[in-house]
């Protein structure tokens, strides 16, 4: 039974009304999950879940460049995505080049930056190929950074880190002294983004699978049991609606 909290604000957004733009989160990363689930549940192989997923990747693009979301982190393929059958991840690493080959043009028309994060060098041939493609095609775009996760792992990113500082002091005069938070977060691959004001994850899953642990010390976090193949423009833009509630709240404190 679900019982109604005082403060529960249960408006719900439909997607032809306009969002109001104070508050939205400038930057707003998100955890894809349930493409799997989703495929089973229509009796579907796993790869049916994630080409489709593809698909709400664009639209979701598309929604957070309308409602002024500065940058856009999309968990695409994490460095633990490599345990899986081997098909599956052939797939998978097959999709970043499908998606520009469909959607780059329209990016580029709509002034969307593509970037990655991620130990990207190790990715097939093919897969840098057409992502170094788009970014370049991109890289003076100064509208919606669309920032995809690829082999991406966190604690990979912190270790990479401290032994490039590492490196610097014992090569280029780097001093302990010098160290302080903001240069760390120079080291990882998030620098020059700022960090993520919301996180999104969907699919009924509540954990952080080892994405950017060190970037959302101070982000709010936002979960639905939505799959991600079945995530709308109106659930992206409910997300924001809360968001914008909960600052609201903390603004009259
Ligand atoms: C992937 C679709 C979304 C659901 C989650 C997993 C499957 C878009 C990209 C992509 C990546 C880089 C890029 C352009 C597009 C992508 C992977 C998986 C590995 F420059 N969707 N998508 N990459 N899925």
């Amino acid at each position: 039974m679900s019982m109604k909290l005082p403060f529960f604000n249960n408006k719900k957004i439909n997607k032809n009304e306009e969002p109001e733009l104070d508050n939205i989160p400038k930057h707003v990363a998100i955890i894809m999950d349930g493409n799997g689930r989703w495929a089973k549940n229509r009796g579907l192989p796993r790869v049916a879940g994630h080409k489709e997923g593809m698909d709400v990747v664009k639209k979701v693009a598309k929604t957070a460049a309308n409602c002024h979301v500065e940058i856009l982190t999309l968990y695409a393929f994490s460095t633990e995505n490599w345990s899986r059958p081997k098909s599956e991840v052939d797939y998978l690493l097959r999709l970043p080049k499908e998606f520009l080959h469909i959607y780059l043009p329209e990016l580029i028309e709509n002034n969307v930056k593509i970037k990655t994060i991620g130990n990207f060098d190790v990715l097939p041939e093919h897969t840098k190929e057409a992502v170094n493609y788009a970014k370049e095609k991109t890289k003076d775009n100064d509208g919606l950074i669309l920032n995809f996760a690829l082999n991406y792992g966190s604690r990979f990113e912190i270790i990479q880190a401290v032994k490039q500082i590492i490196s610097d002091m014992n090569t280029s005069g780097l001093t302990m002294d010098k160290l302080d938070e903001h240069l760390f977060s120079e080291y990882l691959y998030t620098t020059g983004l700022t960090e993520p004001d919301l996180l999104i994850r969907t699919s009924g899953e509540q954990r952080l699978s080892n994405f950017l642990l060190w970037q959302i010390a101070y982000s709010e976090f936002w979960f639905t049991d939505v799959l991600w193949p079945d995530f709308t423009e109106e659930t992206f833009m409910q997300a924001l609606y809360d968001f914008q509630q909960r600052k609201r709240r903390y603004g009259g404190l």
